[in-house]
């Protein structure tokens, strides 16, 4: 696949994605007014859609239906913005800048952007209820997102990030908090696109999620290289936090050189996952590539 047929397909998801949340987000008019006009400030126009990308790109090799992709990719999307905007609170990491613009409490306010977390995590469960299909299978996917997003995924991880800061941690320990943090939405987002279609050979499965695994430490990895050498006009928030912040990271653990060599590993073990899957998996193996490369 060339780089210009997947930076369409990008776009044209990235598109399908932004349309599906408008039209699934409360609009702002009705009530209570603030909060819905709240929850679409935090959602909409900003973002890259990793997660909807990602998760799009494994419904191909389960021949996945479009609508059904679209509302798992939304639900993802939701946690994910939601995990953000709580982030974002002063209790947590306390920023003021996110995707280009105010942070949800500093345009409206802190309970506000409590409430704004609260109820996008919500919506997201309620869309995987309202797919259509065998109802084993739903609820199958309603608990796979409801462990990452949950204690043993994003929320336990965010809970050891902030028992780490000011702490050295070791490499493995630096990778347990990213596996939950970061990676576990990540892997979801893979194995949610794929639970859309049809049953996967138990192989095949294990192959994409050794890919999702990959996928989402590189990530984190890529992450850490940004804040420490990209600017906060190209990242859309603050850049240089983590080293101001005492965070450990990979860049403060391994350099800046081991980190990108890291990225690189983790691509190449996310390529080689895909590798059985044949033709079908080339849009995952672009997505670890965008991944791995970007520039924000
Ligand atoms: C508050 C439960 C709870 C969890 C928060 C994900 C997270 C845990 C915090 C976000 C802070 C952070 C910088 C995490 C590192 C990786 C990450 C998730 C970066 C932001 O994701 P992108 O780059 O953001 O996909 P966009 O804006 O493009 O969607």
């Amino acid at each position: 696949m060339s780089g210009r047929d997947f930076e369409g397909w990008m776009g044209e998801v990235q598109a399908r994605i932004e349309a599906a949340l408008a039209r699934l987000l409360p609009a702002a008019h009705i009530a209570p007014s603030r909060l819905h006009e709240a929850m679409r400030y935090a959602v909409l126009g900003g973002g890259k859609r990793v997660r909807p990308l990602l998760c799009f790109a494994a419904g191909e090799l389960s021949e996945a239906a479009p609508e059904r992709l679209e509302a798992a990719a939304a639900a993802v999307e939701l946690i994910h913005a939601y995990s953000l905007v709580h982030d974002d609170l002063p209790c947590m990491d306390d920023d003021v800048l996110r995707r280009g613009k105010p942070t949800v409490h500093v345009e409206y306010d802190e309970a506000t952007a409590l409430l704004v977390g609260d109820a996008l995590q919500s919506l997201a469960f309620q869309l995987l209820s309202e797919i259509q299909g065998d109802p084993v299978r739903q609820l199958e996917m309603v608990r796979l997102l409801a462990i990452a997003a949950g204690s043993r995924g994003m929320a336990g991880g965010q809970q050891i990030d902030l028992e780490s800061t000011g702490k050295a941690l070791t490499l493995p320990e630096l990778e347990f908090m990213h596996i939950h943090k970061t990676g576990a939405l990540i892997r979801a987002a893979v194995l949610l696109g794929a639970a859309c279609g049809r049953e996967m050979q138990t192989k095949e499965k294990a192959q994409l999620d050794r890919y999702a695994k990959a996928i989402g430490l590189a990530f984190q990895v890529v992450d850490d290289l940004l804040d420490a050498e990209a600017s906060t006009a190209t990242l859309g928030k603050t850049a240089g936090k983590d080293s101001k912040q005492g965070k450990p990271t990979y860049v403060s653990l391994l350099g800046t050189a081991r980190s990108r060599e890291l990225a690189h590993e983790l691509r190449a073990d996310a390529h080689a996952a895909l590798q059985p899957l044949g033709a079908r998996a080339a849009r995952l193996a672009a997505l670890a590539d965008f991944v791995v490369l970007r520039k924000f």
